[in-house]
């Protein structure tokens, strides 16, 4: 049997080939039988550019149809597909194309010219662009190929996908996302959220990441559905579309933007039937004031970059405010004593570990980190702290890793600590996610320099910005004599969270 996951996603291209799957704000329209031609053109150039089963596909593009097509491709081909978030500076591509040895990289045209220069350093050869218009030169060779329909004959632990996640070291690792992970994910989540083909998904998401490709894109698939694409968030364009559409996902900042508008209320949500969060805490505030101007419960549900979706509240039934739900249908999920490794009984906080078809190969080159993250009975112990009450919900409450996550993207304060850490005048730094309206919590740095150093705030933030990400950068950087430790010598981040506390809020003072 042929495991590949173009198959499960493709499954409806044949049966509705007219309907419309993706349109834009723009008024572009891509029916079924359009991303079916299309993408099984540039399945050809994907083969003529040499890439066989395992072969690594690099993208960094803007959103849009054609990318789509483009993963679709090189599932089809048996390529493995890893997308890139935009904001990644020259030096972290450097990383991640030495790391994965693609045989292809797909670059945005404005890009070429850097992506060529880093490309050759790390011997990869083949380059192509693609355009938030569809332009560059990948398009123009699809225009000249034929359909390719041959689907890559794969197992069911053949990757799919790698997808880059911050490791606590500062190193980035490739998390190996299999065909059978993203299928059983994809059709797990359809059933619970009780998705059909009459579904129109408003598309918001960058598609680079789990929640915006994997999670959205592979249901609209699976289930033969449709979606609009659009560029970023945009809270106005957002309510403008609800009237046609009935499903809505994001990330926590989504929902704030959306109550921020006067025009958000029961009339303009009345098409509506499911409005999805996750990727970061939603505060149990933020789901009663939606539900009480929109009469919709905001379903949360709770996923990893390395497990997909394991936990959903219920679709029918009672969306608890402040939880993530129960294990999704073949998953599951445990509270484990963080010592002891002993699971725990509901009600008692420990660390959360789950299990099922979802759940990654491992990290990419790295058996070792790999080992030590899985238990021996199978388990992946996530680095979250949760708790599953009476009824079964679970709750995060914490974290055991350090991390922070601003308006869903991930930072891993060891890699921006790094860097700080390396300018001339540091003595040592620390990053750590305060509280923030809009982010959920935004990235800021406490730094302690050497006596004689003359540098500010401004200078640490224009060494930063050719290194790492715009959303890794902190807000503020904040200059201290020394970082509060505990008897271990331990940063203690907790003294800085609550030292900044404020930082963020409308009323919030400075901490200078
Ligand atoms: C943009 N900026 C940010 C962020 N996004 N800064 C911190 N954190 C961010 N998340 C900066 C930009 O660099 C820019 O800086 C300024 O904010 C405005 O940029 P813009 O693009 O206009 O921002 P935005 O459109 O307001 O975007 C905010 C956003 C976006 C909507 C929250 O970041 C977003 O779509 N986040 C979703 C991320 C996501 O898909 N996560 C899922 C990961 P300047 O102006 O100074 O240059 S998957 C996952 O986590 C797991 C598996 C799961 O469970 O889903
Ligand atoms: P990532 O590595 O980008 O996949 O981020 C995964 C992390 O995001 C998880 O380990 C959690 O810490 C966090 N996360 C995702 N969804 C939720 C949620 N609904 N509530 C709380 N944290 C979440």
């Amino acid at each position: 049997m042929n495991h590949n996951l173009y198959l499960q996603l493709s499954s409806h291209f044949d049966r509705q080939p007219d309907k419309v799957l993706i349109d834009t704000p723009d008024g572009d329209r891509y029916r079924y039988r359009d991303v079916l031609s299309l993408s099984q053109r540039m399945a050809h150039v994907l083969h003529d550019r040499g890439v066989e089963p395992g072969d690594r596909v690099v993208v960094q593009v803007d959103k849009s149809p054609q990318a789509i097509m483009l993963y679709l491709a090189c599932l089809q081909v048996g390529g493995v597909y890893l997308p890139l978030n935009t904001a990644y500076t020259d030096a972290e591509i450097d990383y991640f194309l030495g790391d994965a040895e693609p045989r292809l990289y797909v670059c945005r045209p404005q890009a070429e010219e850097s992506a060529r220069r880093l490309a050759a350093a790390c011997g990869v050869e083949a380059v192509e662009t693609l355009g938030v218009d569809g332009d560059g030169s990948l398009m123009a060779l699809v225009d000249l190929a034929s359909e390719d329909e041959r689907v890559a004959d794969v197992g069911p632990d053949a990757l799919a996908s790698i997808l880059y996640t911050s490791g606590t070291t500062g190193r980035s690792k490739g998390a190996m996302l299999t065909h059978q992970n993203l299928a059983a994910n994809s059709q797990a989540l359809a059933t619970t959220w009780q998705f059909s083909a009459e579904d129109h998904l408003l598309h918001a998401l960058p598609i680079f990441h789990t929640h915006g490709l994997f999670v959205a894109c592979n249901i609209v698939f699976t289930v033969g559905a449709s979606m609009t694409f659009l560029p970023k968030l945009d809270a106005e364009q957002l309510l403008d579309l609800m009237p046609r559409a009935t499903v809505l996902m994001g990330v926590p900042t989504f929902y704030t933007r959306l109550l921020a508008s006067p025009r958000l209320d029961r009339e303009t949500t009345a098409n509506m039937r499911l409005f999805v969060s996750g990727s970061a805490p939603l505060l149990a505030e933020t789901h009663r004031e939606f539900s009480e101007r929109t009469g919709h419960a905001i379903l949360e549900r709770y996923g990893m970059t390395e497990t997909n979706m394991n936990t959903s509240n219920p679709y029918d039934g009672q969306r608890r405010p402040g939880t993530v739900g129960f294990a999704l249908p073949g998953s599951e999920v445990r509270i484990t004593d963080r010592e002891s490794g002993d699971t725990l009984l509901p009600g008692e906080t420990g660390a959360v570990e789950v299990r099922g078809p979802n759940v990654f190969k491992g990290y990419w080159r790295m058996p070792e980190k790999t080992a030590s993250e899985f238990r021996d009975d199978g388990f992946f112990i996530t680095g979250d702290l949760g708790v599953i009450d009476a009824d079964g919900y679970l709750s995060i409450v914490g974290r055991d890793k350090d991390l922070v996550i601003s308006g869903g993207y991930n930072v891993y304060p060891k890699e921006v600590e790094q860097w700080i850490d390396e300018l001339p005048g540091v003595v040592e730094s620390a990053i750590v996610g305060v509280a923030h309206p809009d982010l959920g919590e935004g990235v800021t740095a406490a730094v302690v320099l050497k006596p004689d150093a003359s540098l500010d705030e401004e200078a640490v933030l224009a060494a930063l910005s050719d290194k790492i990400a715009r959303y890794k950068q902190p807000k503020r950087v904040f200059f201290v004599d020394s970082l509060p430790r505990n008897v271990m010598g331990k940063v203690q981040k907790n003294v800085l969270r609550e030292r900044y506390a404020d930082l963020y809020q409308p009323s919030g003072a400075s901490s200078d």
